[in-house]
């Protein structure tokens, strides 16, 4: 019996051991997984962003309004997004378009009526669409009554919701403006002897977060919208909104860092806790924090759930690429995204997009407009947005690959960014030819042109006058035209969609790793979900790019490639200009 024993001893050791390794084994491949994030509507949306002033005119004055977007809400729900995020449509003198608020609870006359809101509501929601609305509040008009009061006197009781500097304190320490003709935040307004403080334009005066009652009117605004029932806030510049008010003296040249010394002021994060308690706690709507510090990590504060602020990070690093992307080199590009996306890993949520009403179009900056290029490069970059972990945000107009206007002359832009450093170059004699070569490829102006619907005069946008030129491109870049090609950007905007949309567990939460981090051409990735694996290549070039597979990937079906075929000899796969392709992994 004891020799049976011994004989046997091997034997049990063996299998004990084997045991063991099976049990870690499985205890990983359940950690694997068992996602650490949990599912929401906001994760899973494709949210597609209407720059309401360009969408559609429906009463011929040139300007896009609130109707004309319920005329083409059809149009938006067979794009298959399910929210929208409208620009600012409240009472403004539309110095910043929108962006200067002179009533917080009454429709932009250009844009109609508090009527044709509700319905525009109704409708969205009756297609199942939801709606984000833009919240500004670092700053107001100077035309909105809590100005016109506040610099009526120095003792009036709104007084305290700007900041103000008097004259007898001498000139304030110098503060940088975004827009300011001369570059400086303080004004001196001579009704009360007084400066006060715009980080963006002269009509622009920054809230003095500061005061409680300031506060509070700001929830009022956001329970009424709320209460409307719409689905969420995109907040505008909030990380501006709390400021050192000793305001001490700032390092030369810090105006290169803005985030840092504007950004994140003493008791931004307070506030913005209080905001979640007082209005964000009782509603089901969602949040979405523009540039959201300057780093992964401070991105990661506002949205971490456990601390109970807001909802999606929405930082600049991605577009933050200067002129465009093949100067500011695909590796550094792509670090950016994995950087985030490792901080992200376990907890927070990230917005995925290239393009916004600040930017110029995203076929300009990261793809190519040339006629050779300009489709394959906006799918690509439709490809990329799409088979990224992140909300997905969507710039109208860039499902139809439209393109940067470059405008030649000053006297055709409108934006107040570009119009006063132009007239801030010019006083100082500097080189305005040089600065409008720039706008060419920087301008938030080309962005902004009218929708292009359809072959019509000025492309079916409107029958009046537009308030910003129409691209020329409108006769073959446009909607109608593009329904009717199957190959057509828009029908690959509509699949990517679509093809998202039915494998969310890998799209959207699905694990994301780079591959060949340092090849200067392709960014490549890999999703990962519980059950399945796919490869997303993205040729950025416009050559011919190679790259080569790690070993043990195994190519499975093709889910969508917008320039069939996939060459590829082994592991070695060589990509054509702009091309894009899932593949799944077996
Ligand atoms: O932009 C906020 C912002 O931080 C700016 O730096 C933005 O990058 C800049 O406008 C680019 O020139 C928001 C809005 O998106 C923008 O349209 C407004 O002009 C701005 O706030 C002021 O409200």
């Amino acid at each position: 019996m004891f020799n049976k024993i011994k004989q046997l001893l091997p034997f049990f050791c063996y299998s004990f051991l084997l045991s063991f390794l099976f049990c870690i084994n499985a205890c990983n491949t359940k950690k694997e997984n068992t996602k650490a994030i949990k599912n929401d509507w906001w994760k899973e949306a494709v949210v597609y962003q209407i720059y309401p002033r360009s969408f559609k005119d429906s009463d011929g004055d040139g300007v896009g309004d609130l109707k004309g977007i319920i005329s083409k809400l059809d149009y938006v729900k067979s794009l298959g997004v399910d929210a929208v995020w409208l620009n600012p449509i409240y009472a403004s003198p539309n110095d910043d378009n929108g962006y200067d608020i002179s009533n917080y609870r009454e429709i932009m006359k250009d844009f109609g009526t508090m009527k044709d809101f509700d319905l525009l509501l109704k409708e969205m929601h009756s297609r199942g669409i939801k709606l984000i609305m833009d919240l500004v509040v670092n700053h107001s008009s100077d035309e909105h009554e809590w100005f016109k009061q506040a610099r009526s006197s120095r003792t009036n009781p709104y007084r305290n919701y700007y900041h103000w500097w008097p004259v007898e304190k001498g000139k304030p320490p110098y503060r940088w403006s975004f827009f300011d003709v001369n570059s400086d935040a303080w004004k001196f307004d001579s009704l009360t002897n007084s400066y006060y403080l715009h980080y963006f334009s002269r009509k622009q005066p920054d809230l003095n977060w500061e005061n409680p009652k300031l506060r509070n009117e700001v929830y009022d605004i956001m329970k009424y919208w709320a209460d409307k029932g719409i689905d969420g806030f995109r907040m505008d510049a909030f990380q501006f909104a709390s400021k050192d008010t000793t305001w001490p003296e700032l390092p030369k040249g810090y105006e290169k860092n803005v985030i840092k010394y504007y950004g994140l002021g003493p008791h931004l994060h307070e506030y913005i806790k209080e905001m979640n308690k007082e209005v964000l706690s009782k509603y089901d709507i969602m949040t979405v924090a523009e540039g959201a510090g300057s780093s992964p990590n401070e991105a990661l504060d506002f949205v971490d759930p456990q601390r109970k602020e807001l909802n999606i990070a929405y930082h600049f690093e991605g577009v933050d690429v200067g002129k465009n992307i093949s100067e500011f080199g695909l590796e550094k590009y792509k670090a950016i995204y994995s950087r985030y996306d490792s901080v992200f890993a376990e907890k927070g949520w990230l917005s995925i997009f290239l393009a916004n009403h600040d930017q110029p179009r995203m076929v300009n900056k990261f793809g190519n407009d040339a006629p050779e290029f300009r489709e394959a490069s906006s799918k690509m970059l439709t490809t990329f947005i799409l088979s990224m972990r992140g909300t997905a945000f969507y710039y109208n107009g860039d499902e139809l690959g439209m393109t940067n206007i470059k405008f030649n002359s000053i006297t055709d832009y409108n934006d107040v960014a570009t119009k006063n450093k132009y007239l801030e170059i010019q006083n100082k004699g500097g080189d305005t030819t040089a600065y409008i070569e720039l706008q060419k490829l920087t301008s938030r102006d080309n962005g902004r042109t009218p929708f292009q619907w359809d072959t019509a005069a000025n492309a079916g946008f409107t029958t009046g006058t537009p308030w910003l030129k129409v691209n020329s491109n409108y006769k073959y870049i446009n909607v109608v035209t593009e329904i009717d090609d199957k190959n057509s950007p828009l029908n690959y905007f509509k699949q990517m969609i679509q093809l998202r949309k039915n494998n969310k567990e890998l799209f959207v939460y699905g694990k994301y790793e780079l591959i060949d981090k340092a090849n200067p051409n392709v960014f490549a990735y890999s999703r990962t979900s519980a059950k399945e694996k796919i490869l997303v290549l993205l040729n950025f070039n416009k050559e011919i790019s190679r790259i080569v597979l790690p070993k043990g990937y195994s190519l499975g079906d093709e889910l969508i490639n917008n320039l069939q075929p996939l060459k590829l000899q082994g592991s070695d796969i060589s990509l054509q200009p702009f091309q894009a392709c899932i593949i799944k992994l077996k």
